[in-house]
């Protein structure tokens, strides 16, 4: 029997979801830094392309993608859960994974390009070669960090978006601040799924990089406290979601974001796949984007590219709402009815995405 491996870094949005999971759930495991050569012998063998976190498993599986790398301990090893029994929080949560996976990439990329550069490239060096000096490691960081920096326009982070994502963060701060008055997690005193969407970027580039971290700890105390409870939990394993499937008033401003900001993204998203789709076979990998399009962040319209893994991400809450009747579909109706998010059950259908070695592709 071996032992569960989480190859991943202290710079990486998504590592530090799955370990800040993994420490709540207290699996057993150990983190390597992938340096160059744990790219090389291990995760561009095992997966096909360059990414990380990458989880090999006691019995030698290989899981990538955060959203598996959780579900695979939540079936081997279902309770204590952060999947909510509640149809409402269940929904809301998954949405809020998806919101804070996907969209919030953006206040993550902003604020360690623009704030945090040069210590950034030193600590990407530092990923690849951590006994280089840390002037080598910034200039290795140069040519390592390249993809990453590289992505900022097409994530939408522009000069012209810069007020405009600042401006939403800071209201995102606000929001979470006054929930974290009230509440330790978002649907009580236990991480959901949702939470752990959110921690990636809260942490790794909001809390971490030490420019946003001074900006998170001046002006949102309470979200600092709540990442650092994340990160390092004093309950793993324990609390308990709110009663009788409660979702908090201080959650629907969360929601209502996701659907003023982000909802319009996934409409055109859609469309643009779906016209893609009807052109492809079943089994055709599916390009990470298709193109650009334009969208709107605090009244400045920019254009970014249009990228597809948004929705094998939104399968997720799509699937469980379709599965919902009765007084539970009635229960999430009314909670997406009052964040304004109701047109997510109106979107067009589109066809299935699945992952077989780990690349998306029309089912
Ligand atoms: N959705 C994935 C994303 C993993 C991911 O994007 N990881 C980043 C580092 S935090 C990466 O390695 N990106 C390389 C790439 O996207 O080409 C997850 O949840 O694990």
């Amino acid at each position: 029997m071996g032992q569960n491996t989480l190859y991943g870094g202290a710079i990486s949005l998504y590592t530090g979801k799955a370990r800040a999971y993994m420490d709540w759930k207290q699996v057993p495991y150990t983190e390597v830094l992938a340096n160059v050569d744990v790219y090389k012998g291990i995760i561009l063998p095992r997966v096909g392309w360059p990414v990380i976190p990458v989880l090999v498993t006691d019995k030698d599986e290989t899981v990538q993608d955060t959203t598996e790398i959780i579900d695979h301990f939540e079936a081997l090893d279902p309770d204590p859960s952060i999947y909510p029994s509640g149809s409402a929080q269940k929904m809301a949560a998954l949405l809020i994974e998806v919101f804070g996976d996907e969209w919030m990439k953006l206040p993550a990329m902003h604020y360690r390009w623009n704030y945090n550069e040069d210590w950034i490239l030193t600590q990407f060096g530092a990923l690849s070669a951590p006994d280089a000096s840390p002037e080598e490691q910034r200039e290795i960081g140069e040519k390592r960090a390249g993809p990453f920096r590289g992505s900022l326009p097409f994530l939408g982070v522009l000069p012209e978006t810069r007020s405009a994502i600042e401006e939403s963060y800071e209201a995102l701060l606000a929001d979470m601040s006054t929930h974290f008055e009230t509440h330790d997690y978002l649907f009580g005193s236990r991480p959901s799924i949702g939470d752990y969407g959110l921690i990636g970027p809260l942490y790794a580039h909001n809390y971490r990089d030490p420019k946003s971290g001074e900006m998170m700890k001046a002006t949102a105390p309470r979200v600092a406290r709540w990442v650092e409870r994340m990160v390092k939990s004093p309950t793993p394993r324990g609390g308990e979601f709110l009663a009788n499937d409660e979702v908090p008033d201080t959650i629907i401003p969360l929601l209502n974001r996701f659907a003023v900001e982000y909802l319009p993204v996934l409409e055109k998203t859609v469309a643009a796949f779906n016209a893609w789709a009807a052109d492809n076979a079943s089994g055709t990998e599916v390009p990470r984007a298709l193109g650009v399009h334009e969208f709107t962040l605090g009244g400045v319209t920019a254009e970014r590219a249009i990228f597809t893994f948004d929705l094998w991400m939104l399968q997720r809450p799509l699937d469980f709402y379709a599965s919902l009747k009765g007084a539970n579909k009635e229960a999430v109706d009314a909670m997406l009815e009052k964040s304004g998010l109701s047109g997510i059950t109106r979107m067009p259908a589109y066809p299935r995405i699945a992952r077989p070695n780990f690349k998306t592709a029309l089912a």
